[in-house]
Protein backbone atom coordinates (compact mmCIF):
# COMPACT_ATOMS: atom_id res chain seq x y z
CA UNK A 1 0.00 0.00 0.00
CA UNK A 2 2.64 2.37 1.06
CA UNK A 3 4.19 2.13 -2.93
CA UNK A 4 0.53 3.29 -4.05
CA UNK A 5 0.45 6.69 -1.82
CA UNK A 6 4.37 7.30 -3.03
CA UNK A 7 2.83 7.29 -6.91
CA UNK A 8 -0.24 9.09 -5.84
CA UNK A 9 1.96 11.84 -4.25
CA UNK A 10 4.23 12.16 -7.45
CA UNK A 11 1.51 12.17 -9.42
CA UNK A 12 -0.60 14.79 -7.65
CA UNK A 13 2.89 16.73 -7.96
CA UNK A 14 2.62 16.65 -11.28
CA UNK A 15 -0.93 17.30 -11.84
CA UNK A 16 -0.38 20.50 -9.69
CA UNK A 17 2.85 20.98 -12.05
CA UNK A 18 0.69 21.38 -15.11
CA UNK A 19 -2.58 23.50 -13.82
CA UNK A 20 -0.51 25.42 -13.03
CA UNK A 21 0.99 26.51 -16.22
CA UNK A 22 -2.70 26.13 -18.42
CA UNK A 23 -4.93 23.45 -17.82
CA UNK A 24 -7.83 24.89 -20.08
CA UNK A 25 -5.77 24.79 -23.45
CA UNK A 26 -6.89 21.29 -24.07
CA UNK A 27 -10.58 21.56 -25.46
CA UNK A 28 -11.44 19.46 -28.04
CA UNK A 29 -11.27 21.12 -31.75
CA UNK A 30 -13.20 18.06 -33.01
CA UNK A 31 -16.79 18.83 -34.31
CA UNK A 32 -19.23 15.95 -34.00
CA UNK A 33 -19.63 14.42 -37.51
CA UNK A 34 -22.82 13.66 -39.54
CA UNK A 35 -22.00 10.78 -41.09
CA UNK A 36 -20.99 8.65 -38.15
CA UNK A 37 -23.85 7.02 -36.52
CA UNK A 38 -23.63 7.78 -32.98
CA UNK A 39 -23.84 4.70 -30.89
CA UNK A 40 -28.19 4.59 -29.57
CA UNK A 41 -28.24 4.60 -25.79
CA UNK A 42 -27.52 2.08 -23.61
CA UNK A 43 -30.62 -0.81 -23.54
CA UNK A 44 -32.12 -0.23 -19.97
CA UNK A 45 -33.97 -3.14 -17.80
CA UNK A 46 -36.27 -2.90 -14.78
CA UNK A 47 -35.64 -5.16 -11.77
CA UNK A 48 -38.50 -7.27 -12.47
CA UNK A 49 -37.28 -7.54 -16.09
CA UNK A 50 -33.60 -8.66 -15.15
CA UNK A 51 -34.74 -10.93 -12.53
CA UNK A 52 -37.17 -13.12 -14.33
CA UNK A 53 -34.63 -13.48 -16.73
CA UNK A 54 -32.32 -15.02 -14.75
CA UNK A 55 -34.65 -16.84 -12.33
CA UNK A 56 -35.45 -18.41 -16.28
CA UNK A 57 -32.15 -19.24 -16.73
CA UNK A 58 -31.57 -20.42 -13.10
CA UNK A 59 -34.60 -22.61 -13.38
CA UNK A 60 -33.23 -24.28 -17.04
CA UNK A 61 -30.05 -24.87 -15.33
CA UNK A 62 -32.71 -26.74 -12.35
CA UNK A 63 -33.84 -28.72 -15.03
CA UNK A 64 -30.45 -29.72 -16.57
CA UNK A 65 -29.24 -31.05 -13.38
CA UNK A 66 -30.25 -34.62 -11.68
CA UNK A 67 -31.97 -35.57 -8.74
CA UNK A 68 -29.98 -35.13 -5.29
CA UNK A 69 -27.04 -32.57 -6.59
CA UNK A 70 -25.14 -29.70 -5.80
CA UNK A 71 -23.90 -26.62 -8.57
CA UNK A 72 -21.39 -24.88 -6.65
CA UNK A 73 -20.41 -22.01 -8.88
CA UNK A 74 -17.04 -19.55 -7.76
CA UNK A 75 -16.57 -16.36 -8.79
CA UNK A 76 -13.71 -15.51 -10.46
CA UNK A 77 -10.17 -14.62 -8.70
CA UNK A 78 -8.78 -11.38 -9.61
CA UNK A 79 -6.11 -10.93 -11.86
CA UNK A 80 -2.34 -10.41 -11.14
CA UNK A 81 -1.11 -7.69 -13.75
CA UNK A 82 2.01 -7.04 -11.60
CA UNK A 83 2.35 -7.30 -7.90
CA UNK A 84 0.12 -5.99 -5.94
CA UNK A 85 -1.92 -4.10 -9.30
CA UNK A 86 -4.89 -6.64 -10.51
CA UNK A 87 -6.09 -6.24 -13.99
CA UNK A 88 -9.62 -4.99 -13.89
CA UNK A 89 -11.90 -7.49 -11.99
CA UNK A 90 -14.23 -9.51 -14.82
CA UNK A 91 -16.98 -11.83 -13.07
CA UNK A 92 -16.73 -15.59 -14.07
CA UNK A 93 -19.21 -16.07 -16.88
CA UNK A 94 -21.57 -19.00 -16.21
CA UNK A 95 -22.06 -17.23 -12.46
CA UNK A 96 -22.59 -13.52 -14.41
CA UNK A 97 -25.12 -15.39 -16.38
CA UNK A 98 -26.96 -16.59 -13.31
CA UNK A 99 -26.63 -13.49 -10.98
CA UNK A 100 -25.43 -10.29 -12.91
CA UNK A 101 -23.19 -10.07 -9.65
CA UNK A 102 -19.78 -8.30 -10.24
CA UNK A 103 -18.80 -8.89 -6.69
CA UNK A 104 -15.60 -10.93 -6.23
CA UNK A 105 -15.84 -13.70 -3.60
CA UNK A 106 -19.39 -14.36 -4.09
CA UNK A 107 -20.20 -18.10 -4.33
CA UNK A 108 -23.35 -19.28 -5.78
CA UNK A 109 -24.93 -23.00 -4.64
CA UNK A 110 -27.65 -24.56 -6.39
CA UNK A 111 -28.87 -27.53 -4.17
CA UNK A 112 -31.66 -29.64 -6.26
CA UNK A 113 -33.46 -32.33 -4.35
CA UNK A 114 -36.46 -33.49 -5.67
CA UNK A 115 -39.60 -30.55 -5.54
CA UNK A 116 -36.79 -28.86 -2.80
CA UNK A 117 -34.96 -26.29 -5.12
CA UNK A 118 -32.28 -24.38 -3.61
CA UNK A 119 -30.63 -20.75 -4.34
CA UNK A 120 -27.86 -19.56 -1.92
CA UNK A 121 -25.64 -17.24 -2.44
CA UNK A 122 -22.53 -16.66 -0.34
CA UNK A 123 -21.60 -13.00 -0.27
CA UNK A 124 -18.86 -11.31 1.26
CA UNK A 125 -19.63 -9.17 4.26
CA UNK A 126 -19.34 -5.30 3.16
CA UNK A 127 -16.53 -3.93 4.84
CA UNK A 128 -15.93 -0.07 5.47
CA UNK A 129 -12.21 -0.04 4.88
CA UNK A 130 -12.03 -2.50 2.09
CA UNK A 131 -14.31 0.10 0.81
CA UNK A 132 -12.64 3.25 1.21
CA UNK A 133 -10.05 1.70 -0.56
CA UNK A 134 -11.88 -0.28 -3.25
CA UNK A 135 -15.78 1.18 -3.50
CA UNK A 136 -18.77 -0.36 -2.62
CA UNK A 137 -19.50 -3.86 -2.02
CA UNK A 138 -23.30 -5.18 -2.68
CA UNK A 139 -25.27 -4.88 0.92
CA UNK A 140 -27.50 -8.49 0.84
CA UNK A 141 -30.36 -6.12 -0.13
CA UNK A 142 -28.61 -4.71 -3.48
CA UNK A 143 -27.87 -8.87 -4.32
CA UNK A 144 -30.90 -9.57 -3.94
CA UNK A 145 -32.40 -6.74 -6.18
CA UNK A 146 -29.99 -7.13 -8.90
CA UNK A 147 -29.56 -11.23 -8.98
CA UNK A 148 -33.31 -11.78 -7.36
CA UNK A 149 -31.31 -14.68 -5.31
CA UNK A 150 -32.78 -14.29 -1.90
CA UNK A 151 -31.13 -16.75 0.35
CA UNK A 152 -27.85 -15.17 1.39
CA UNK A 153 -25.07 -16.32 3.83
CA UNK A 154 -22.05 -14.92 4.59
CA UNK A 155 -18.72 -15.88 2.55
CA UNK A 156 -16.94 -16.01 5.72
CA UNK A 157 -18.89 -19.31 6.13
CA UNK A 158 -18.37 -20.67 3.03
CA UNK A 159 -15.32 -22.88 4.12
CA UNK A 160 -17.87 -24.62 6.45
CA UNK A 161 -20.25 -25.25 3.54
CA UNK A 162 -17.61 -26.74 1.06
CA UNK A 163 -16.27 -28.75 4.66
CA UNK A 164 -20.03 -30.21 5.28
CA UNK A 165 -19.85 -31.06 1.22
CA UNK A 166 -16.56 -33.05 1.61
CA UNK A 167 -17.23 -34.76 5.25
CA UNK A 168 -21.27 -35.40 3.50
CA UNK A 169 -22.16 -33.51 7.13
CA UNK A 170 -24.81 -31.79 6.95
CA UNK A 171 -24.41 -27.60 6.84
CA UNK A 172 -26.39 -24.98 8.80
CA UNK A 173 -25.57 -21.96 8.48
CA UNK A 174 -24.86 -19.13 11.73
CA UNK A 175 -28.73 -17.71 11.00
CA UNK A 176 -30.35 -20.97 10.79
CA UNK A 177 -31.41 -19.48 7.59
CA UNK A 178 -29.68 -22.58 5.29
CA UNK A 179 -29.51 -25.83 6.55
CA UNK A 180 -28.55 -28.51 4.11
CA UNK A 181 -29.00 -32.67 4.78
CA UNK A 182 -26.51 -33.65 2.95
CA UNK A 183 -27.94 -36.46 0.51
CA UNK A 184 -26.36 -35.35 -2.33
CA UNK A 185 -24.54 -37.74 -4.99
CA UNK A 186 -23.78 -35.82 -7.68
CA UNK A 187 -21.48 -32.44 -7.57
CA UNK A 188 -21.19 -30.31 -10.43
CA UNK A 189 -18.86 -27.59 -10.90
CA UNK A 190 -17.10 -25.79 -14.03
CA UNK A 191 -14.34 -28.16 -14.74
CA UNK A 192 -11.87 -27.97 -17.83
CA UNK A 193 -12.22 -30.02 -20.29
CA UNK A 194 -9.89 -32.38 -20.27
CA UNK A 195 -6.40 -32.09 -18.60
CA UNK A 196 -5.11 -30.66 -21.77
CA UNK A 197 -7.64 -28.09 -22.16
CA UNK A 198 -4.87 -24.93 -20.24
CA UNK A 199 -7.05 -22.14 -20.67
CA UNK A 200 -9.85 -24.59 -18.99
CA UNK A 201 -6.98 -25.39 -16.16
CA UNK A 202 -6.45 -21.88 -15.73
CA UNK A 203 -9.77 -20.05 -15.81
CA UNK A 204 -11.37 -23.45 -13.27
CA UNK A 205 -7.79 -24.10 -11.32
CA UNK A 206 -9.83 -23.55 -7.74
CA UNK A 207 -12.89 -25.52 -8.88
CA UNK A 208 -10.52 -28.11 -10.51
CA UNK A 209 -8.57 -28.59 -6.93
CA UNK A 210 -11.51 -28.67 -4.92
CA UNK A 211 -12.97 -31.47 -7.36
CA UNK A 212 -10.05 -33.40 -6.50
CA UNK A 213 -10.16 -32.83 -2.57
CA UNK A 214 -13.76 -34.40 -2.18
CA UNK A 215 -14.36 -38.26 -3.05
CA UNK A 216 -17.76 -40.24 -2.58
CA UNK A 217 -19.64 -38.02 -5.48
CA UNK A 218 -20.34 -38.23 -9.12
CA UNK A 219 -18.41 -35.19 -10.47
CA UNK A 220 -19.65 -33.86 -13.07
CA UNK A 221 -18.57 -30.67 -15.42
CA UNK A 222 -21.02 -28.07 -14.87
CA UNK A 223 -19.96 -26.55 -18.61
CA UNK A 224 -22.16 -28.84 -20.90
CA UNK A 225 -25.35 -27.37 -18.69
CA UNK A 226 -24.46 -23.84 -19.54
CA UNK A 227 -23.14 -24.24 -23.11
CA UNK A 228 -26.59 -25.08 -25.07
CA UNK A 229 -27.80 -22.94 -22.85
CA UNK A 230 -26.03 -19.67 -23.69
CA UNK A 231 -25.81 -20.59 -27.38
CA UNK A 232 -29.27 -19.38 -27.63
CA UNK A 233 -29.60 -15.50 -26.53
CA UNK A 234 -31.93 -14.40 -25.18
CA UNK A 235 -33.56 -11.16 -26.37
CA UNK A 236 -32.07 -9.19 -23.09
CA UNK A 237 -29.17 -10.81 -24.39
CA UNK A 238 -29.59 -9.48 -28.24
CA UNK A 239 -30.14 -6.14 -26.71
CA UNK A 240 -27.24 -6.03 -24.89
CA UNK A 241 -24.82 -7.70 -27.71
CA UNK A 242 -26.38 -5.24 -30.30
CA UNK A 243 -25.25 -2.16 -28.07
CA UNK A 244 -21.56 -3.69 -27.91
CA UNK A 245 -21.54 -3.79 -31.91
CA UNK A 246 -23.28 -0.51 -31.75
CA UNK A 247 -20.35 0.93 -29.78
CA UNK A 248 -18.01 -0.89 -32.23
CA UNK A 249 -19.67 0.06 -35.29
CA UNK A 250 -19.12 3.70 -33.90
CA UNK A 251 -15.52 2.98 -33.02
CA UNK A 252 -14.47 1.37 -36.61
CA UNK A 253 -16.39 4.43 -38.24
CA UNK A 254 -14.56 7.43 -36.42
CA UNK A 255 -10.96 5.46 -37.11
CA UNK A 256 -11.69 5.14 -40.82
CA UNK A 257 -13.02 9.20 -41.01
CA UNK A 258 -9.39 9.67 -38.69
CA UNK A 259 -7.09 7.34 -40.72
CA UNK A 260 -6.21 9.93 -43.37
CA UNK A 261 -4.27 12.45 -40.05
CA UNK A 262 -3.12 9.20 -38.59
CA UNK A 263 0.87 8.50 -38.78
CA UNK A 264 1.23 5.45 -36.66
CA UNK A 265 -1.60 2.06 -36.42
CA UNK A 266 -1.36 3.37 -32.21
CA UNK A 267 -3.02 6.42 -32.95
CA UNK A 268 -6.07 5.01 -35.04
CA UNK A 269 -6.19 1.99 -32.12
CA UNK A 270 -6.55 5.27 -30.20
CA UNK A 271 -9.88 6.51 -31.76
CA UNK A 272 -11.32 2.94 -30.97
CA UNK A 273 -10.76 2.67 -27.75
CA UNK A 274 -11.40 6.18 -27.11
CA UNK A 275 -14.75 5.65 -28.30
CA UNK A 276 -14.97 2.61 -26.61
CA UNK A 277 -14.79 4.35 -23.38
CA UNK A 278 -16.41 7.27 -24.44
CA UNK A 279 -19.86 5.42 -24.91
CA UNK A 280 -19.50 2.93 -21.67
CA UNK A 281 -18.06 -0.06 -22.69
CA UNK A 282 -16.94 -1.76 -19.79
CA UNK A 283 -13.43 -2.78 -21.72
CA UNK A 284 -12.91 -4.24 -25.17
CA UNK A 285 -13.09 -8.04 -25.07
CA UNK A 286 -10.17 -9.11 -26.29
CA UNK A 287 -7.40 -7.16 -27.75
CA UNK A 288 -7.48 -4.44 -30.54
CA UNK A 289 -5.96 -5.78 -33.97
CA UNK A 290 -4.93 -2.81 -35.74
CA UNK A 291 -2.36 -4.21 -38.66
CA UNK A 292 -1.61 -1.43 -41.50
CA UNK A 293 -0.10 -2.88 -44.49
CA UNK A 294 2.26 -6.48 -44.04
CA UNK A 295 1.24 -5.78 -40.47
CA UNK A 296 -2.58 -7.10 -41.37
CA UNK A 297 -1.29 -10.53 -42.68
CA UNK A 298 -0.91 -11.11 -39.14
CA UNK A 299 -4.05 -12.52 -37.59
CA UNK A 300 -4.04 -11.07 -33.99
CA UNK A 301 -1.11 -8.09 -34.38
CA UNK A 302 -1.70 -6.22 -31.05
CA UNK A 303 1.51 -4.33 -30.78
CA UNK A 304 -0.26 -0.95 -33.00
CA UNK A 305 3.44 0.34 -33.82
CA UNK A 306 3.81 0.15 -37.93
CA UNK A 307 3.31 3.48 -39.57
CA UNK A 308 0.15 4.33 -41.29
CA UNK A 309 1.39 4.26 -45.30
CA UNK A 310 -1.33 6.11 -47.33
CA UNK A 311 -1.10 3.28 -50.07
CA UNK A 312 -1.56 0.46 -47.40
CA UNK A 313 -4.59 -1.54 -46.33
CA UNK A 314 -5.76 -1.05 -42.81
CA UNK A 315 -7.14 -4.03 -41.44
CA UNK A 316 -8.82 -3.62 -37.61
CA UNK A 317 -10.91 -6.20 -35.75
CA UNK A 318 -11.88 -4.57 -32.61
CA UNK A 319 -14.85 -5.20 -30.02
CA UNK A 320 -16.09 -3.66 -27.08
CA UNK A 321 -17.36 -4.82 -24.21
CA UNK A 322 -20.72 -4.70 -23.08
CA UNK A 323 -22.03 -5.50 -19.76
CA UNK A 324 -20.17 -9.34 -20.35
CA UNK A 325 -20.80 -9.26 -24.05
CA UNK A 326 -18.62 -8.84 -26.52
CA UNK A 327 -18.67 -7.20 -30.37
CA UNK A 328 -16.12 -8.93 -32.38
CA UNK A 329 -16.02 -6.92 -35.82
CA UNK A 330 -13.21 -6.45 -38.78
CA UNK A 331 -13.26 -4.01 -41.76
CA UNK A 332 -10.32 -3.89 -44.01
CA UNK A 333 -10.03 -0.06 -46.00
CA UNK A 334 -7.35 1.55 -47.43
CA UNK A 335 -5.41 4.41 -45.38
CA UNK A 336 -5.76 7.01 -48.03
CA UNK A 337 -9.28 6.17 -48.64
CA UNK A 338 -9.14 4.41 -52.46
CA UNK A 339 -8.71 0.96 -52.94
CA UNK A 340 -6.21 0.28 -55.35
CA UNK A 341 -6.85 -2.92 -57.85
CA UNK A 342 -4.77 -5.21 -56.16
CA UNK A 343 -6.60 -4.45 -52.87
CA UNK A 344 -10.28 -4.33 -54.25
CA UNK A 345 -9.46 -7.73 -56.30
CA UNK A 346 -8.59 -9.32 -53.15
CA UNK A 347 -11.12 -7.65 -51.07
CA UNK A 348 -14.11 -8.73 -53.39
CA UNK A 349 -13.29 -12.33 -52.98
CA UNK A 350 -13.68 -11.86 -49.48
CA UNK A 351 -16.71 -9.68 -49.67
CA UNK A 352 -18.34 -12.82 -52.10
CA UNK A 353 -16.80 -14.99 -49.54
CA UNK A 354 -19.00 -13.27 -46.74
CA UNK A 355 -22.31 -13.06 -48.65
CA UNK A 356 -22.29 -16.66 -49.94
CA UNK A 357 -21.79 -18.03 -45.90
CA UNK A 358 -24.83 -15.43 -44.97
CA UNK A 359 -27.00 -17.07 -48.07
CA UNK A 360 -26.67 -20.22 -46.12
CA UNK A 361 -27.49 -18.85 -42.33
CA UNK A 362 -31.08 -19.56 -41.52
CA UNK A 363 -33.03 -22.38 -38.94
CA UNK A 364 -32.15 -25.81 -39.24
CA UNK A 365 -28.82 -24.96 -41.15
CA UNK A 366 -25.24 -25.42 -39.92
CA UNK A 367 -22.94 -23.68 -39.13
CA UNK A 368 -20.56 -26.15 -41.19
CA UNK A 369 -22.29 -25.47 -44.35
CA UNK A 370 -21.69 -21.74 -44.08
CA UNK A 371 -18.37 -22.32 -43.49
CA UNK A 372 -17.85 -24.41 -46.68
CA UNK A 373 -19.64 -21.38 -48.52
CA UNK A 374 -17.21 -19.44 -47.86
CA UNK A 375 -14.25 -21.93 -47.94
CA UNK A 376 -15.67 -22.42 -52.20
CA UNK A 377 -15.46 -18.90 -52.81
CA UNK A 378 -12.57 -18.21 -51.41
CA UNK A 379 -10.92 -21.34 -53.20
CA UNK A 380 -12.27 -20.09 -56.41
CA UNK A 381 -11.91 -16.44 -56.27
CA UNK A 382 -7.99 -17.45 -55.89
CA UNK A 383 -7.74 -19.38 -58.14
CA UNK A 384 -9.06 -16.79 -60.85
CA UNK A 385 -6.81 -14.75 -59.98
CA UNK A 386 -3.80 -17.73 -59.72
CA UNK A 387 -2.74 -17.18 -56.41
CA UNK A 388 -3.41 -20.77 -56.06
CA UNK A 389 -3.30 -23.31 -59.29
CA UNK A 390 -6.61 -25.01 -59.39
CA UNK A 391 -9.76 -24.30 -56.36
CA UNK A 392 -8.65 -28.05 -54.69
CA UNK A 393 -4.86 -27.65 -55.76
CA UNK A 394 -2.50 -28.62 -53.45
CA UNK A 395 1.00 -27.99 -52.35
CA UNK A 396 3.10 -30.34 -50.03
CA UNK A 397 4.65 -30.53 -46.80
CA UNK A 398 7.32 -33.14 -45.25
CA UNK A 399 5.93 -34.42 -41.91
CA UNK A 400 8.48 -37.74 -40.53
CA UNK A 401 10.41 -37.92 -43.90
CA UNK A 402 7.16 -38.30 -45.91
CA UNK A 403 5.69 -35.56 -48.51
CA UNK A 404 1.89 -34.67 -47.50
CA UNK A 405 -0.56 -33.15 -49.70
CA UNK A 406 -2.27 -29.91 -48.44
CA UNK A 407 -4.42 -27.33 -50.06
CA UNK A 408 -3.43 -24.20 -51.51
CA UNK A 409 -5.95 -22.12 -50.69
CA UNK A 410 -4.44 -22.80 -46.91
CA UNK A 411 -1.55 -20.69 -47.32
CA UNK A 412 -3.76 -17.69 -47.91
CA UNK A 413 -6.95 -18.08 -45.91
CA UNK A 414 -5.99 -20.43 -42.64
CA UNK A 415 -7.96 -19.64 -40.20
CA UNK A 416 -11.64 -20.97 -39.40
CA UNK A 417 -14.67 -19.23 -40.93
CA UNK A 418 -16.47 -17.76 -38.01
CA UNK A 419 -17.41 -18.96 -34.30
CA UNK A 420 -20.00 -18.62 -32.05
CA UNK A 421 -20.28 -15.24 -30.51
CA UNK A 422 -21.95 -14.15 -26.69
CA UNK A 423 -20.06 -13.60 -23.34
CA UNK A 424 -17.08 -14.55 -24.80
CA UNK A 425 -15.29 -13.82 -28.28
CA UNK A 426 -15.27 -17.55 -29.08
CA UNK A 427 -18.42 -18.48 -27.15
CA UNK A 428 -19.45 -21.57 -25.59
CA UNK A 429 -21.71 -23.68 -27.55
CA UNK A 430 -21.53 -27.05 -29.82
CA UNK A 431 -20.42 -26.13 -33.55
CA UNK A 432 -22.76 -29.10 -35.02
CA UNK A 433 -26.06 -27.57 -33.44
CA UNK A 434 -28.70 -26.81 -35.82
CA UNK A 435 -29.11 -22.98 -36.20
CA UNK A 436 -32.21 -21.84 -34.76
CA UNK A 437 -33.44 -18.46 -33.69
CA UNK A 438 -31.38 -16.29 -31.43
CA UNK A 439 -27.84 -17.77 -32.00
CA UNK A 440 -24.90 -15.62 -33.07
CA UNK A 441 -22.03 -16.34 -35.36
CA UNK A 442 -19.58 -14.51 -36.62
CA UNK A 443 -19.22 -14.52 -40.13
CA UNK A 444 -15.31 -13.61 -41.25
CA UNK A 445 -13.55 -14.79 -44.15
CA UNK A 446 -10.11 -13.13 -45.22
CA UNK A 447 -7.03 -13.49 -47.04
CA UNK A 448 -3.48 -12.67 -45.86
CA UNK A 449 -0.85 -12.46 -48.98
CA UNK A 450 1.95 -12.71 -46.11
CA UNK A 451 5.48 -12.22 -48.04
CA UNK A 452 7.13 -15.17 -46.53
CA UNK A 453 4.08 -17.48 -47.05
CA UNK A 454 6.21 -18.96 -50.07
CA UNK A 455 9.61 -19.94 -48.37
CA UNK A 456 8.76 -22.36 -46.01
CA UNK A 457 7.71 -24.75 -48.74
CA UNK A 458 9.94 -27.88 -49.05
CA UNK A 459 12.09 -28.27 -51.50
CA UNK A 460 10.46 -30.95 -53.71
CA UNK A 461 9.01 -31.16 -57.46
CA UNK A 462 5.85 -30.63 -56.70
CA UNK A 463 5.91 -27.78 -54.36
CA UNK A 464 8.95 -26.21 -57.39
CA UNK A 465 5.97 -26.34 -60.10
CA UNK A 466 4.02 -24.83 -57.84
CA UNK A 467 6.41 -21.61 -56.81
CA UNK A 468 6.82 -21.58 -60.42
CA UNK A 469 3.32 -20.73 -61.52
CA UNK A 470 2.01 -18.84 -58.15
CA UNK A 471 5.35 -16.40 -57.75
CA UNK A 472 4.60 -13.73 -60.26
CA UNK A 473 1.01 -13.22 -59.21
CA UNK A 474 2.23 -13.20 -55.59
CA UNK A 475 4.64 -10.51 -56.15
CA UNK A 476 1.69 -8.22 -57.37
CA UNK A 477 -0.63 -9.08 -54.41
CA UNK A 478 2.34 -9.37 -51.15
CA UNK A 479 1.52 -7.91 -48.07
CA UNK A 480 -2.35 -7.08 -48.95
CA UNK A 481 -4.21 -8.63 -45.72
CA UNK A 482 -8.16 -8.51 -46.02
CA UNK A 483 -10.46 -9.57 -42.93
CA UNK A 484 -14.24 -8.73 -42.94
CA UNK A 485 -16.04 -9.86 -40.09
CA UNK A 486 -19.66 -9.29 -39.27
CA UNK A 487 -22.05 -10.98 -36.61
CA UNK A 488 -24.87 -12.94 -37.65
CA UNK A 489 -28.01 -13.18 -35.35
CA UNK A 490 -30.12 -16.20 -36.59
CA UNK A 491 -33.69 -14.75 -36.77
CA UNK A 492 -37.07 -16.73 -37.43
CA UNK A 493 -36.77 -15.72 -41.55
CA UNK A 494 -33.41 -16.23 -41.97
CA UNK A 495 -30.46 -13.84 -40.34
CA UNK A 496 -30.04 -10.28 -39.51
CA UNK A 497 -26.30 -8.50 -39.97
CA UNK A 498 -25.82 -7.25 -36.23
CA UNK A 499 -23.17 -5.23 -37.93
CA UNK A 500 -25.36 -3.46 -40.96
CA UNK A 501 -24.87 0.02 -40.18
CA UNK A 502 -20.84 -0.47 -40.93
CA UNK A 503 -19.87 -0.15 -44.58
CA UNK A 504 -18.93 -3.02 -46.13
CA UNK A 505 -18.77 -3.20 -49.66
CA UNK A 506 -16.13 -0.97 -51.73
CA UNK A 507 -18.27 1.73 -52.61
CA UNK A 508 -19.49 2.59 -49.35
CA UNK A 509 -16.61 2.48 -47.72
CA UNK A 510 -14.98 4.51 -50.47
CA UNK A 511 -17.83 6.99 -50.03
CA UNK A 512 -18.17 7.06 -46.11
CA UNK A 513 -14.78 7.72 -46.30
CA UNK A 514 -14.53 10.71 -48.66
CA UNK A 515 -17.68 11.94 -46.16
CA UNK A 516 -16.46 11.39 -42.62
CA UNK A 517 -13.01 12.18 -43.10
CA UNK A 518 -14.07 15.87 -44.02
CA UNK A 519 -16.21 16.10 -40.82
CA UNK A 520 -13.71 15.04 -38.19
CA UNK A 521 -11.27 17.52 -37.37
CA UNK A 522 -7.81 16.52 -35.77
CA UNK A 523 -5.67 18.76 -37.30
CA UNK A 524 -4.38 19.61 -33.38
CA UNK A 525 -3.43 15.88 -32.90
CA UNK A 526 -1.38 15.31 -35.86
CA UNK A 527 2.34 14.55 -35.53
CA UNK A 528 5.33 13.93 -37.81
CA UNK A 529 6.90 12.02 -35.45
CA UNK A 530 7.01 8.81 -32.83
CA UNK A 531 6.92 9.60 -29.75
CA UNK A 532 7.70 6.10 -28.85
CA UNK A 533 11.08 6.45 -30.33
CA UNK A 534 11.58 10.37 -29.96
CA UNK A 535 14.75 11.95 -28.56
CA UNK A 536 14.03 15.55 -27.83
CA UNK A 537 16.54 18.11 -27.52
CA UNK A 538 17.00 18.97 -24.16
CA UNK A 539 18.04 22.78 -24.02
CA UNK A 540 14.75 23.89 -22.97
CA UNK A 541 13.49 21.14 -20.59
CA UNK A 542 10.99 22.22 -17.57
CA UNK A 543 10.77 19.60 -14.62
CA UNK A 544 9.73 20.44 -11.52
CA UNK A 545 11.37 19.50 -8.10
CA UNK A 546 10.10 16.25 -8.13
CA UNK A 547 11.89 15.42 -11.20
CA UNK A 548 15.71 16.84 -11.00
CA UNK A 549 17.13 13.71 -10.85
CA UNK A 550 15.61 12.80 -14.09
CA UNK A 551 18.32 14.59 -16.01
CA UNK A 552 18.09 15.55 -19.95
CA UNK A 553 20.43 12.60 -20.21
CA UNK A 554 18.14 10.27 -20.02
CA UNK A 555 16.24 11.36 -23.23
CA UNK A 556 19.36 11.79 -25.40
CA UNK A 557 20.45 8.32 -24.16
CA UNK A 558 17.96 7.20 -26.61
CA UNK A 559 15.45 5.70 -24.12
CA UNK A 560 11.68 5.54 -24.96
CA UNK A 561 9.74 8.04 -23.47
CA UNK A 562 6.40 7.00 -22.57
CA UNK A 563 6.08 8.38 -19.44
CA UNK A 564 3.77 11.38 -18.00
CA UNK A 565 6.47 13.79 -17.94
CA UNK A 566 6.17 17.54 -18.95
CA UNK A 567 8.42 19.38 -20.83
CA UNK A 568 8.37 22.51 -23.64
CA UNK A 569 7.03 23.94 -26.92
CA UNK A 570 10.19 23.80 -29.10
CA UNK A 571 10.35 19.74 -30.03
CA UNK A 572 7.55 19.03 -28.26
CA UNK A 573 5.47 18.19 -31.41
CA UNK A 574 5.30 14.47 -30.62
CA UNK A 575 3.54 14.69 -27.27
CA UNK A 576 0.17 14.36 -28.31
CA UNK A 577 -1.54 17.38 -26.47
CA UNK A 578 0.52 20.80 -27.07
CA UNK A 579 -1.02 23.89 -25.66
CA UNK A 580 0.89 26.92 -23.51
CA UNK A 581 4.57 26.55 -24.97
CA UNK A 582 4.36 22.80 -23.61
CA UNK A 583 3.01 19.43 -24.19
CA UNK A 584 2.57 16.51 -22.16
CA UNK A 585 3.94 12.84 -23.16
CA UNK A 586 2.55 9.93 -22.89
MN1 LIG B 1 -13.76 -13.19 -34.70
Amino acid sequence: MKSKFLVLTVIFGLLQFGFGLNIKAETSAKIEPKTIRVTPPAPKFTDVERQAELARRRAKVFEAMKEKSVMILFSSEPKIYAGDVDFMYRQENNLYYLTNLKQNNATLVLVKDGANKQEILFLPKRNPQFETWNGKMYSREDATKISGVKTMVDSSELNDFLQSIKNKTAFVSKDNAVSNSATFETLYLLMPKMAIDRDGMREFRKEDEFSKSVSGYKIENAQPIFAPLRLVKSPLEIKLLQHAIDITTEAQMRSMAMISKANWEYEVQAEVEYTFRRRNADYWGYPSIVGCGPNATTLHYVESQGEVKKGDLMLMDVGAEYDHYTADVTRTYPANGKFTKEQAEIYQIVYDAQEAAAKELKPGATFQKASQAAVETIKQGLAKLGLITAPNATYEIVFKGKPINMPQYQLWFMHGWGHWLGMNVHDVGDYATPLQPGMITTNEPGIYIREDALGFLPDTPANKEFLAKVRPVFEKYKNIGVRIEDDMLITEKGVEWMTKNLPRTIADIEAFMAKASKEMQYSFLQRKTNPAMAIPENDNLIFGNDLKSFTANDFTGGKTIRRGWIYSEKNAAYSGLKHAKHSHGE
